[in-house]
């Protein structure tokens, strides 16, 4: 049993306040942020996900244990955030078409800012296009695409072929992530990688 159970507990039981008042508990009693992301709230909405594809939890639930994780993340987020770091390099990210998964992408922007990048966050059900004009605004060093659906991971695919047609992957690497993806699929889709967590991602990103 982890450490932090009685938080994932919490998580799971969609008790948003409780999520709030633990992990301040947590926070003051010196432990470190990012054990409380990776040992207590990620391994709740884990067991959630468990839940629902079991038939056990529906999606307000879902949607509930989604919103206390994120009420324990804010909490957390400014104590991670980089104090006038030189910029590490810039990001843009975001969660593809159809799909509005969010919880896993704003992690790993937490994490980059973290680290010292500049982070252009497009949000979720984020069309084709929009990647597009994104990458000749802001010039990133790279694009980050989140899918958390089987069925729109293809969308993955369809940014990476723009990217292409629009002749805009030299000087970009493409990082895609998410629970049905893989390394794999990256190298099918002619991406540059694959990212399993918020950890691994920032460390691609270096
Ligand atoms: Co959804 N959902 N959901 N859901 N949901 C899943 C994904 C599912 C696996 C649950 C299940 O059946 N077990 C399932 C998908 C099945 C499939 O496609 N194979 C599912 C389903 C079916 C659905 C709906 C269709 C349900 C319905 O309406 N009938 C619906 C779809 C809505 C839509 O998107 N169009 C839906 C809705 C929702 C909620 C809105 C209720 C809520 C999302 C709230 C939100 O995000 N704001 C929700 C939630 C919470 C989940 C689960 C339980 C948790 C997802 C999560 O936040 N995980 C999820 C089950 C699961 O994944 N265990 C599930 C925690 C998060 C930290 O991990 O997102 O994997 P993750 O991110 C990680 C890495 O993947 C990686 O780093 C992150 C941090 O470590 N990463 C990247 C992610 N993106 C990256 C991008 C990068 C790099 C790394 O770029 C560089």
């Amino acid at each position: 049993m982890s450490k932090y159970q009685e938080l994932a507990d919490v998580v799971i039981k969609g008790d948003i306040p409780k999520v709030k008042e633990m992990t301040q508990k947590l926070i003051d009693a010196g432990e470190e942020p990012l054990a409380l992301i990776n040992e207590g709230l990620i391994p709740g909405i884990n067991e959630v996900g468990v839940r629902f594809k079991e038939g056990e939890l529906f999606v307000p639930e879902m949607m509930r244990s989604a919103q206390a994780m994120k009420g324990g993340v804010e909490l957390l987020k400014p104590l991670m955030a980089a104090e006038s770091m030189p910029t590490a390099g810039k990001v843009v990210i975001g969660t593809v078409k159809g799909d509005l998964h969010d919880i896993g992408k704003n992690l790993v922007i937490m994490m980059l800012e973290s680290s010292g990048f500049s982070v252009v966050d497009l949000g979720v059900d984020v069309p084709v296009d929009k990647f597009v004009q994104a990458v000749k605004e802001h010039s990133p060093q790279v694009v980050g695409l989140s899918a958390l659906l089987t069925t729109t991971m293809p969308e993955m695919k369809n940014v990476v072929t723009a990217l292409d047609r629009e002749n805009l992957r030299a000087g970009v690497k493409i990082l895609i992530g998410g629970a049905p993806v893989s390394s794999e699929y990256a190298d099918e889709i002619g991406a540059d990688g694959y990212a399993a967590d918020a950890v691994v991602a920032t460390d691609m990103c270096k």
